[in-house]
């Protein structure tokens, strides 16, 4: 049965109903959701008012195809039985709900969410490639692009913090591993392994460069995976601008969460123009605006 238009309850129903996946990775598809988001977002450019997850470009190969998303069509491909049961909704809307919906599931915290994104893509606003971070680099790297976005210090680190959920997979990225055991569930254990363990460099098979940690008390199986830590994630701890939000993330999980609630949030409305009624006004929005 196909839902009324504007049914976000039905539509957040079908997306929980999606993430429990047995074969698939640490058995849920809610890290990869929440990246799906991230990345649909990720591509904004405050100057030019261009990218965003308006648009919901990462259909087109342009987008879709940048090395940067592999793996997100296997994202996109699990919330294509939501879209059918809720063929009303945006694909730019049901991605960027998707992560917020995942997110709760593994245990976060609610993010203020709102709809009206369209799938009109505007060819003169298409991002260019190049525009998501490049895990090999470092601070300078982070503060570029998501300084390009608004973003601040204190958020980036926030923002990072969704890296206690998933993994690198190796013929995505080239990166391999979790960051935290418990990879479907979030909280800020990302911060507290990323200030006490002792990382060390690992050249990877493929020649990719990461950080690894391998407990000497742990079982023969988590032998086998040590814990990763990507270039980006370590510049968190050497950047005299960004440690000390590790630290107080690390301390208090409740401020991590109600930081990253806000910025994700804020993530999934760049270049989103609202009324004051919450309507989407920059574009020609097909829905009219049904506000959750
Ligand atoms: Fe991330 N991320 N991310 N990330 N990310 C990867 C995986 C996840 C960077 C690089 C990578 C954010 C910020 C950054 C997630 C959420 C967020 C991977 C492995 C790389 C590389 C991909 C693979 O191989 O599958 C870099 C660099 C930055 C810069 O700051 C932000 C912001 C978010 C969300 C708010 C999640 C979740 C994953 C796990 C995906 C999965 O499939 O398990």
């Amino acid at each position: 049965m196909v839902s009324q238009p504007g049914d976000y309850a039905a539509v957040r129903k079908d997306i929980t109903a999606q993430l429990d996946k047995p074969d698939y990775d640490d058995g849920s598809a809610g890290p990869v959701f929440l990246r799906l988001a991230w990345h649909s977002a990720g591509t904004y450019d405050a100057e030019t008012d261009t990218g965003g997850s308006n648009g919901a470009g990462m259909r087109y190969e342009a987008e879709g195809g940048d090395p940067a998303n592999a793996g997100l069509q296997i994202a996109r491909a699990f919330l294509e039985p939501v879209k059918e049961r809720n063929p009303w909704i945006t694909y730019a809307d049901l991605w960027t709900l998707a992560g917020v919906v995942a997110l709760k599931e593994m245990g976060g915290p609610d993010v203020k969410w709102l709809p009206g994104r369209t799938d009109y893509v505007d060819d003169s606003k298409l991002p260019p490639r190049g525009r998501l971070p490049d895990a090999a680099q470092g601070s300078d790297h982070l503060r570029q692009i998501f300084y390009r976005m608004g973003f601040n210090d204190q958020e980036i680190v926030a923002l990072a913090g969704a890296h206690n959920l998933g993994r690198g997979h190796m013929d995505r990225s080239g990166f391999e591993g979790r960051w935290v055991n418990n990879p479907t569930r979030f909280s800020n254990q990302f911060f507290r392994l990323l200030l006490n363990l002792e990382w060390k460099p690992r050249t990877l098979s493929n020649g990719v460069k990461q950080f690894s940690y391998s407990d000497p008390d742990a079982s023969e199986d988590e032998k086998e995976e040590p814990l990763m830590m990507l270039p980006t994630d370590m510049a968190l701890i050497s950047d005299a601008g960004f440690l000390p939000w590790v630290k107080k993330y690390a301390d208090d999980k409740d401020l991590f969460f109600q930081h990253f609630a806000d910025v994700f949030a804020k993530l999934l409305e760049l270049g989103i123009k609202r009324d004051e009624k919450g309507n989407v006004t920059n574009t020609d929005n097909v829905l009219g605006g049904y506000i959750s």
